[in-house]
């Protein structure tokens, strides 16, 4: 048994999305549809986190602008983990400029995200460009990246409405197969070509007090119909029992168990 939205067989449409087809595989080898969320400072803690949530998790979503010592070998390493335990590199960095600019920030300066990343995400707020642009800094690189957009976000107070959403998803569609999905707190596409990404999950529904709003694994599943759970601080970061290492690998396991739908 598979989880609802997951093709059994990749139809014609799946092998339009190299990126997305490979997501779902992973999801279906490893039973998992968690991705974890390592917004950790150092290169080590980065690796270290990888290597314990790795056999666990369908992807790992960083922000390498928070890595204070990001080195060139850092992407190297990463994909090398990644590859080892089975996983795919989601570089969340939200892009919200221009489509010019954007494939400058894609492609070049310190992180060329562009040469490393299977995954990143962008703001719709610039338009159509926006998506454009990052196309076009994949085309250059020759590597195919998928990209999310920011449908809907978990904090409290955000700006984006209904109708911003509505627009998303018909920004998404057109933009398929580069776009492959979203980050929101609900299902969006009702066909299912476009999956759903939630952060702001926590065992225990509360906030961390900085606007963050956590829901339950089961209400994001069950009542909102995600696909995906992004899961950070409720795992590198849980209370005892869990401590070092093991805090990862003892949380995790109730993660994949609660969220795999079957
Ligand atoms: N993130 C959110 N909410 C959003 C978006 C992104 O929390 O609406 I868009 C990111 C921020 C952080 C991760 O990297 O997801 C959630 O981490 P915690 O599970 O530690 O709160």
């Amino acid at each position: 048994r598979q989880p609802s939205r997951i093709p059994q067989e990749l139809g014609s449409e799946s092998s339009m999305s190299p990126i997305r087809d490979q997501l779902y595989a992973i999801s279906r080898r490893k039973k998992s549809i968690l991705c974890v969320a390592a917004d950790v400072e150092s290169a080590e803690e980065l690796m270290s986190i990888a290597e314990d949530v790795g056999p666990h998790i369908c992807v790992l979503k960083l922000h390498a602008d928070i890595i204070r010592d990001w080195a060139t070998e850092t992407p190297k390493r990463l994909q090398e983990i990644a590859a080892r335990h089975d996983f795919l590199l989601f570089e969340d960095r939200k892009f919200a400029d221009i489509g010019s600019t954007v494939v400058a920030q894609f492609g070049s300066g310190t992180h060329r995200i562009a040469s490393w990343a299977h995954i990143t995400n962008a703001h719709a707020l610039p338009g159509p460009g926006v998506i454009d642009g990052l196309r076009q800094a994949c085309e250059s690189s020759g590597r195919m990246v998928g990209l999310l957009l920011v449908a809907q976000m978990s904090s409290k107070g955000n700006l984006i409405d209904g109708r911003y959403t509505e627009s998303c998803l018909r920004m998404a569609r057109d933009a398929f197969p580069f776009c492959i999905g979203f980050i929101a707190q609900e299902r969006m596409d009702p066909t299912g070509k476009l999956f759903v990404m939630a952060p702001g999950v926590q065992l225990e529904a509360k906030g961390d007090g900085l606007g963050q709003q956590y829901n339950t694994p089961e209400h994001l599943l069950k009542e909102k119909g995600v696909d995906f759970l992004i899961v950070g601080r409720g795992i590198y970061a849980a209370p005892e029992p869990w401590q070092g290492r093991t805090k990862v690998q003892g949380t995790i396991l109730e993660y994949p168990s609660i969220e795999y739908r079957e």
